[in-house]
């Protein structure tokens, strides 16, 4: 969305600057990549854990959070774009407790070194466990104190706020555990860990190449995300 943001009380204190190449954003724009038509909104929205488990689970939202303990983070977002957003409120469920608590009791230890975490609109990426399990990581289902809306991933998305936005999946539906891991699935190249404060854009191009490349794109990209926002049409839920 366009609208100038205003952070609201913060629970923690946003780091001071920002990270290497990144530039601040006063909006939160969305932003997908390649401009995935958004997906429509499930009958029943569900969370599915697939992949190197026992049993699979297909669990309804509803059951996920009446399962764990609701916690709220204010996080800064960086797309390897180079723009960044500072102090968005999110709050959902902490990856690492629906990890320990729901998965490994109900799936059977895993012995995942990754997941595919896979978006409804077909757009996937793949979290090294080591960092899925970062105390910050969650499944976040609001945003600064609203339903999370279509623009921004409804009904839940992955946050990772250490790590750039590719591996933030919007509309996510399933967890895809693997026992080796995978080939990223992106077109323009992901980072096995993406981490933001190491500037790990892309597993080929330097950082230096890939900020002037972002950089030139960022207004193009933004623009197709608008006009595809607009076009979208859905009805009321
Ligand atoms: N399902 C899905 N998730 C996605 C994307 C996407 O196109 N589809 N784009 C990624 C990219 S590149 C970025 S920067 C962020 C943007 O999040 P926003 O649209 O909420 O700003 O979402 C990430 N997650
Ligand atoms: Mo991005």
């Amino acid at each position: 969305m366009r609208t100038p943001r205003h952070p609201s009380a913060v629970d923690s204190a946003p780091p001071a600057g920002l990270p290497p190449g990144q530039r601040l954003r006063r909006d939160f724009p969305r932003f997908g990549v390649p401009f995935p038509p958004r997906p429509q909104a499930p009958a029943v929205a569900e969370l599915a854990v697939t992949g190197a488990v026992e049993h699979e689970l297909r669990l309804p939202l509803t059951e996920l959070f009446d399962a764990l303990p609701r916690v709220t983070r204010t996080a800064d977002f960086h797309c390897v774009a180079t723009w960044s957003a500072t102090g968005l409120q999110w709050s959902g469920v902490s990856f690492r407790q629906f990890w320990e608590q729901v998965v490994v009791p109900r799936c059977g230890p895993t012995g995942a070194v990754a997941v595919i975490a896979h978006g409804d609109d077909g757009v996937t990426a793949v979290l090294d466990m080591r960092d899925a399990l970062a105390d910050d990581v969650l499944l976040a289902d609001r945003l600064d104190g609203r339903p999370l809306d279509d623009d921004h991933g409804a009904p839940l998305r992955l946050v990772s706020p250490a790590q750039y936005g590719y591996k933030n999946i919007k509309h996510l539906v399933a967890l895809e555990a693997t026992r080796t891991f995978p080939r990223p699935g992106r077109v323009l190249g992901e980072h096995p860990r993406a981490r933001v404060a190491l500037e790990e854009r892309d597993p080929y191009l330097n950082a230096r190449t890939y900020r002037l490349i972002g950089r030139a794109l960022t207004p193009l990209i933004a623009w197709l995300n608008r006009r595809d926002s607009r076009r979208s049409t859905r009805s009321p839920s």
